[in-house]
């Protein structure tokens, strides 16, 4: 019997101490993904306990450069807490990150509950704001490698998220340019098309999955869309933007 509280706190401390630790899968802990979101609800209870709260959902995967760079293919979700939240033209320090990494996404502003089986427009009548957004993921694993259950197990690598000037959802944002740069150099370019095709798909994804796991989308949250291109490591110094077509832009900088 694998002992999922373990697990939990296992990788609950890897994030919280800035750790890196072995894969789950290649050290005896092979879990099933439904095993693996129950120890990622575990872990993030530990951090409900230190005082933190929920305040949105992320999506992982829901673009092929991001599936083709990590190898693999089936939309994940993972728990934004209040801490991990970075203010626009904010710091983060790297000594707080194992070796992160960042990548340009859409976040979504729930001004209603959102919850199972939804269609796009449905899913389009909750929605407060859109922003650009960048999420620094970090995952707690070894050479930022992992299976399925590992990396859903880490809460789907998250780390921190810088969201930018919410504007009103009614632009057409199906296939607007995006393009990350460090220190005023493109590094990534893409479309929020590159995320299912609409970003809005990956909204309609968050409820789907997060309704399976007995849970729904609050008024309130933000909902990460998942990475429209690769992500790019992040090293010390960087100030990193994103320019989102008809959006705005976001940034942070490294200590
Ligand atoms: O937005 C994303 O697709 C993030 C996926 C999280 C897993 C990872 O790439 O570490
Ligand atoms: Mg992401």
């Amino acid at each position: 019997m694998m002992d999922l509280n373990a697990i939990a706190e296992f990788v609950d401390d890897a994030s919280r101490y800035a750790k890196a630790i072995p894969q789950l899968s290649e050290t005896g802990k092979d879990l099933t993904l439904p095993q693996a979101y129950e120890v990622q609800r575990l872990s993030v209870q530990r951090r409900y306990d230190r005082g933190q709260r929920q305040v949105g959902v992320k999506m992982g995967f829901t673009s092929r450069a991001k599936m083709i760079q990590m190898g693999l293919d089936e939309m994940i979700w993972g728990r934004l807490t209040n801490v991990m939240l970075v203010e626009d033209g904010g710091e983060i320090d790297l000594k707080n990150f194992v070796h992160p990494r960042v990548e340009p996404e859409i976040a979504f502003l729930l001004k209603k509950p959102l919850e199972g089986i939804v269609s796009p427009a449905e899913a389009m009548l909750s929605v407060e704001a859109i922003a650009p957004a960048l999420e620094i993921i970090d995952s707690r694993y070894e050479n930022f490698k992992f299976n399925l259950p590992d990396v859903v197990a880490d809460n789907t690598s998250t780390s921190a998220y810088v969201v930018g000037p919410w504007v009103r959802p009614d632009i057409d944002f199906s296939n607007l340019g995006m393009v990350m740069s460090f220190d005023g150099r493109a590094v990534q370019i893409g479309s929020s098309a590159s995320v299912l095709g609409h970003p809005l798909r990956a909204l309609v994804g968050a409820a789907k999955l997060v309704g399976e796991d007995g849970g729904r989308l609050e008024a309130g949250w933000t909902i990460m869309a998942g990475g429209a291109t690769a992500a790019e490591a992040l090293t010390s110094g960087l100030h990193v933007r994103l320019e989102a077509q008809n959006m705005g832009s976001v940034s942070f900088s490294v200590t």
